[in-house]
């Protein structure tokens, strides 16, 4: 633990400063992350949009963005489905199920319903301080903004206040797609990068060709790794059943990201790649090999 808390602390302020904007004439949407709430508008025109992301709290966030289905509200998402996980994860936290247990519990207790939330692929994970831009084509409809990282305490956050509801509304303008520079495609074989993994501002279009049968989607965050920097410790924070899994601190700065998205969508997001060494892992399927180290010359 000491070891993750250097990491983040030894974070380059060069990376804060770099992250610039996705090159596309697309709607601008800010979504802030304070401990623990999303500050964002309540309403966003259809379409491709530029979510500019900003962690102004002190933990690492990110955005689970999902469309709810036809006549579902967010209380019914907070009750049912948001409620499911943190009966599992509470039951694990206090040594009363194991993983599968809990894993069990949950997918129990989830509504029929929750089969038709749709994913978009959210904002990934970002370290403190840091601003992520990400560009999603976004239907019409009614959204929710989650985070469930958790506390050091084991607290997720949508529990203590990370949960917000978002309206698309039409109709639809038209706007051009983003040219990317490194195309990173999700497969249930693994995360296939290509492109150009230079150092400069570039545009990732990440792309959901397959997803798993059954459980999770595929995600891509991408995080800075230390020299040192173990991937194993990564995957494992990644767990959230972990009992360690996925609280802060993070073991490494993230630069953001796409979480979970429909099989077939695409998503992007910018950074500026410095000389170093990088690691794109997606969150529920990580440890099945989802993950792509890189080295920036
Ligand atoms: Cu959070």
């Amino acid at each position: 633990m000491h070891r993750s808390i250097r990491l983040v602390a030894s974070l380059p302020l060069a990376i804060a400063a770099s992250l610039t904007a996705v090159p596309v004439h697309a709607q601008v949407v800010e979504i802030t992350a304070i401990d623990y709430a999303f500050q964002a508008p309540e309403t966003v025109p259809a379409g491709w949009n530029t979510i500019r992301f900003t962690n102004d709290g002190e933990e690492p966030h990110f955005v689970f963005m999902s469309r709810l289905p036809e006549g579902t509200t967010l209380a019914d998402y907070e009750t049912q489905a948001s409620a499911a996980f943190s009966r599992g994860w509470t039951a694990r936290r206090d040594g009363n199920a194991s993983e599968e247990e809990a894993l069990g519990m949950i997918m129990e207790s989830l509504p029929p319903w929750f089969a038709d939330l749709r994913m978009v692929g959210g904002p990934g994970f970002l370290a403190s301080g840091l601003t992520s831009e990400v560009v999603f084509h976004l239907e019409p409809g009614r959204y929710v903004l989650e985070c469930y990282v958790k506390t050091a305490d084991g607290e997720i956050h949508y529990m203590e206040g990370m949960i917000r509801p978002m309206e698309v509304t039409a109709p639809e303008p038209l706007v051009a797609t983003p040219r990317p520079d490194i195309r990173v495609t999700l497969t249930n074989d693994g995360m296939r990068v290509e492109g150009d993994l230079t150092a400069g501002r570039r545009v990732v279009a990440v792309h959901a060709q397959e997803n798993p049968e059954v459980g999770f989607g595929h995600s891509a965050h991408l995080a800075r790794l230390d020299a040192d920097t173990d991937i194993d410790d990564v995957v494992q924070w990644m767990n959230w059943l972990a009992i360690d899994g996925m609280r802060a601190p993070a073991p490494v700065p993230f630069l953001g990201g796409i979480h979970a998205m429909p099989t077939g969508e695409t998503a992007y997001f910018a950074v500026d790649l410095q000389p170093g060494r990088y690691l794109f892992i997606s969150e529920a399927t990580a440890h099945l090999g989802m993950l792509h180290e890189f080295t920036v010359r």
